[in-house]
């Protein structure tokens, strides 16, 4: 099954895990080139492998570099993406056939995460926030295209919601539509990146790693082709107020829709400028939250290992 694609390089020492059934917990680098700061994102992402080390798993950020599809970086790799950020090409479904045919580099995004972490053979993947229904979707028609990969790519994705850059109730149904299951990790309702609240209901709550594993479980026996999103509230203590976010959040949308900032410029273009709006807070915030889904998602795969 693995290392079967001619554009896959697996890690040895996740490939040697992946043989031996032994967890494994995939990290997006475009949340390195494109959701933070150097040199804050190379700190976090190094920091993030330590903590799925600690929790029981092996982990696979995964990227693309001259055109390989790549399942585990080394750390200078985890730099050269940080140092080059958003001069990086963020590489989506659509763009894998010609960044792999011109052999160029691209930062992976939840989807074409999945995409690589299911032909390497990895199940769990945990990140920040996913790419969703934008607001005002009903006249651009900007849906992320990780909503389409949720509904077809069986990995587990463990993240703190999404952004209310986002329309959240409308994400929601189109996860529905797409028959990708919901679940929040000690809470019924999905968290919104930032604060720990959004007002939206999720399908289930679920409050412990060994059940989030067997449904998981139930998930791949019953061949469902879906993945699954875990949506796992920020710590208390490092939500944000949730007027300073959404003032911030307002203020950026209004800004996007007067420089006419449209397609896959939009997100990297709100996650920056909310980020400037609200100062370090709202980046000591980020780090946070993905550090707890990293924590989470080792923990969920080591049981998942065991089943
Ligand atoms: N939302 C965040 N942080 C991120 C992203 C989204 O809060 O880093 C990134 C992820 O890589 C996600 C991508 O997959 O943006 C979605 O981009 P788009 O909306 O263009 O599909
Ligand atoms: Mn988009």
């Amino acid at each position: 099954m693995m290392n079967m694609n001619k554009y896959l390089d697996v890690n040895p020492e996740v490939a040697a895990a992946i043989a031996e059934g032994k967890p494994v917990v995939a990290l997006e680098s475009t949340i390195i080139s494109h959701g933070m700061p150097y040199p804050q994102n190379v700190e976090t992402a190094l920091a993030v492998e330590q903590i799925i080390r600690d929790n029981g798993a092996v982990p696979a950020t995964i990227a693309i570099i001259g055109g390989r599809l790549k399942a585990g970086l080394t750390p200078e790799e985890i730099e050269y993406f940080g140092k080059k950020g958003q001069e990086i090409h963020k590489a989506s479904r659509r763009d894998l056939a010609v960044i792999c045919a011109r052999g160029e580099d691209g930062a992976t995004t939840v989807t074409t995460t999945m995409i690589i972490a299911h032909m390497a053979g990895i199940k769990v993947f945990a990140t920040g926030g996913i790419g969703g229904v934008h607001r005002g979707a009903e006249t651009t028609m900007d849906i992320s295209a990780d909503l389409e990969e949720l509904g077809q790519t069986p990995v587990m994705v463990v993240c703190a919601g999404a952004k209310s850059i986002l329309d959240l109730g409308l994400t929601l149904e189109y996860l529905e539509t797409k028959g990708v299951p919901v679940i929040g990790f000690g809470t019924d309702e999905l968290p919104a990146f930032y604060t720990r609240q959004s007002g939206f209901g999720v399908d289930y709550k679920i409050d412990t790693v060994e059940e989030l594993a067997a449904a998981f479980k139930a998930h791949n026996d019953l061949g469902m082709k879906s993945g699954i999103l875990v949506a796992n509230p920020i710590p208390e203590e490092y939500a944000m107020p949730f007027d300073v976010i959404n003032n911030a959040i307002n203020q950026a949308i209004a800004e996007s829709v007067e420089k006419g900032i449209k397609g896959k410029e939009t997100t990297p273009f709100l996650l920056a400028r909310v980020s400037e709006l609200t100062g370090g807070d709202s980046l000591a915030s980020n780090i946070q939250l993905v550090f707890n889904n990293a924590r989470v998602a080792a923990k969920t795969a080591a049981v998942y290992a065991t089943l």
